[in-house]
């Protein structure tokens, strides 16, 4: 249905239609949540909101963009303000074509000369002759196209000083002439000329009063009286101006803005009528790109390794400075170079003391009776359809992010095939097993063999039968996140207070635990095999590796590009 039509229709039923006026779609929008029939696109109002005095100083263009802004902003029909049709029936003529073609509901012209003062500024208050004015309408609603497009006469006799009877013969002349309405603008204290008028005119056109010096009046009493349309014409830009003179003024007096913050709208009232929520879930919707979220579970509490207690001393280990920035901020660097927007920290050990920018911290409060799995269930809210979670004690290139996320596996952890060539370690390595690559031996795959499927994973496994080291940074989309919360839902009801895997008890569980309840129940785990290309950070010499690595520009820039 057109905005015309729904007016026309609005017009037909009995009560009386309350309408507000506007200057920008901001104001639009709070008049169509507060339940109003229509707005009034208000000269006044645009006027001042241009800084200009509402005299014709704005042209016709400039009214008619920012009623066409109301307009977009809201489903609610707009009735704009045209003065007096900025200039002669000529005017009048391209500003009716020009507002109908724009989707405007209606126009108000005035019989009041060219350039018109607002009503209630006193003096230059010149009407024009009636046949003038009928003319002008004559003009308009022959211009118009669609008959439903409303022209309303708006009466200013009564501002100007020549009393009721003279309001009478123009409210004959008008409706004679083919208006759809009558406005009978008045200036008195009391609406009681209005009313006056009312009573007392012949015709049956609409009737529609601006109470704005009779303010008192209420919308049930010019119902009662006859009025179909009642304008509350200038109050939300009064409002906006006291407000914002206030609160301007507080700050100018205090030098803070302290006292005024719970006096002004939220900043999350702003963006919720922004529609900044429409934004989300188009972008989810239409971008054809999932946003990327990240998880790093960073609540252990890591001072019972002696390389790392005298360093850290009671920092957690994301704090650790690593060529003058947080190893924290160096994994969040390269979890948004690899394009993750949403980023979760999990602290737990000194959780106040994870200073970042830019990330959602959320605490595990039992860190210390529980374990990575039960930290990264924290965040599980976070899941989403893509979502990467990286252990908060290693550092690695970026090319393996950007390879993980290539896959097209619903759950892949990343896994080291250079694990057998290296020293023995003294941390108890997450060892893993992957089923045999199928290609037929001595043939060639044109493929690259980057993903396995897991078989086994855990600390405990025989290390000569283990083929890879799990790294600790997995990626998984929806399904697989999914799969992770019911598991774990499904682990905690089944093994309570149980041995689970290589745990003591299922509440004290390892990520890697987890992962091997989902393979024994057959979901699938895929991995992405790499050969070197990342760093644990465990002892001293794990931290003067990685600070001669990043201080040494040409290998920063190579992992960051
Ligand atoms: C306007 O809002 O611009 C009007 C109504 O014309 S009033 O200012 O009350 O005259
Ligand atoms: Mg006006």
């Amino acid at each position: 249905m057109t905005k015309t039509s729904t007016l026309k229709e609005l017009l037909n039923q009995k009560s009386i239609l309350r309408i507000v006026g506007a200057h920008n779609a901001l104001g639009a929008k709070l008049i169509e949540r507060h339940g109003f029939e229509g707005i009034w696109a208000s000269g006044l109002e645009i006027s001042a909101a241009h800084g200009v005095p509402d005299a014709n100083i704005l042209t016709m263009t400039e009214n008619l963009e920012d009623a066409q802004i109301i307009n977009d902003a809201t489903k609610l029909p707009v009735i704009c303000d045209c003065d007096t049709g900025y200039g002669n029936a000529s005017n009048v003529i391209h500003m009716v074509r020009k507002y109908e073609a724009a989707g405007l509901a209606a126009v108000v012209i005035e019989d009041k000369r060219f350039p018109k003062v607002n009503s209630f500024i006193p003096g230059r208050q010149e009407l024009a002759p009636i046949d003038e004015f009928c003319g002008k309408i004559e003009a308009a609603r022959n211009a118009r196209k669609n008959p439903d497009f409303c022209i309303f006469a708006r009466i200013e006799a009564l501002i100007a000083g020549w009393g009721l009877d003279e309001a009478l013969k123009r409210s004959d002349a008008y409706e004679e002439a083919g208006a759809d309405g009558i406005v009978i603008h008045s200036k008195s204290k009391t609406p009681d000329e209005i009313f006056m008028f009312a009573e007392k005119r012949r015709g049956k056109l609409p009737l529609i009063a601006i109470p704005t010096t009779y303010y008192q009046v209420t919308a049930d009493e010019l119902a009662a009286h006859g009025f179909k349309i009642v304008i509350y014409a200038n109050h939300g830009l009064r409002a906006s101006l006291y407000a914002m003179n206030q609160i301007i003024g507080e700050i100018a007096r205090t030098g803070s803005t302290k006292s005024v913050e719970n006096k002004i709208a939220s900043l999350n009232d702003v963006f919720d009528i922004q529609g900044m929520a429409d934004i989300g879930e188009d972008e989810k919707k239409f971008s054809g790109k999932e946003p990327i979220r990240a998880i790093i579970p960073a609540a252990s509490d890591y001072r019972s390794q002696p390389d790392l207690r005298e360093l850290l001393g009671n920092q957690p280990l994301s704090m650790l400075e690593i060529a003058g920035k947080t190893l924290l901020d160096r994994q969040m660097d390269l979890l948004r170079s690899a394009g993750a927007t949403d980023i979760c920290v999990i602290g737990g050990y000194q959780s106040s003391q994870l200073k970042v920018k830019g990330a959602q911290i959320i605490t595990n409060p039992d860190y210390e009776h529980s374990s990575t799995a039960q930290s990264i269930m924290y965040a599980e809210q976070h899941f989403g359809s893509k979502c990467i979670i990286t252990y908060s004690d290693i550092m690695f290139d970026r090319s393996i992010l950007e390879q993980l996320l290539e896959s097209t596996h619903d759950f892949t952890i990343v896994i080291d095939r250079a694990f057998q060539t290296l020293p023995e370690r003294s941390k108890k390595l997450d060892l893993v097993i992957v089923e045999k690559t199928k290609t037929p031996s001595g043939a060639r795959n044109l493929e690259p063999e980057l993903f396995h499927r897991v078989l086994k994973i855990g600390k405990q496994l025989d290390q000569r039968k283990a083929s890879h080291e799990f790294i600790g940074v997995t990626f998984f989309k929806k399904k697989g996140g999914v799969e992770l919360s019911k598991r774990w839902k499904e682990a905690l009801a089944k093994f309570k207070g149980k041995p689970f895997y290589e745990a003591d008890s299922v509440e004290k569980a390892g990520f890697t635990d987890l992962i091997q309840y989902l393979i024994d129940c057959e979901f699938p785990i895929h991995a992405l095999e790499i050969n070197h290309g990342w760093s644990e950070i465990h002892s001293a010499s794990d931290i003067e590796r990685i600070n001669t690595y990043f201080r040494n520009p040409s290998q920063e820039h190579a992992s960051k590009k």
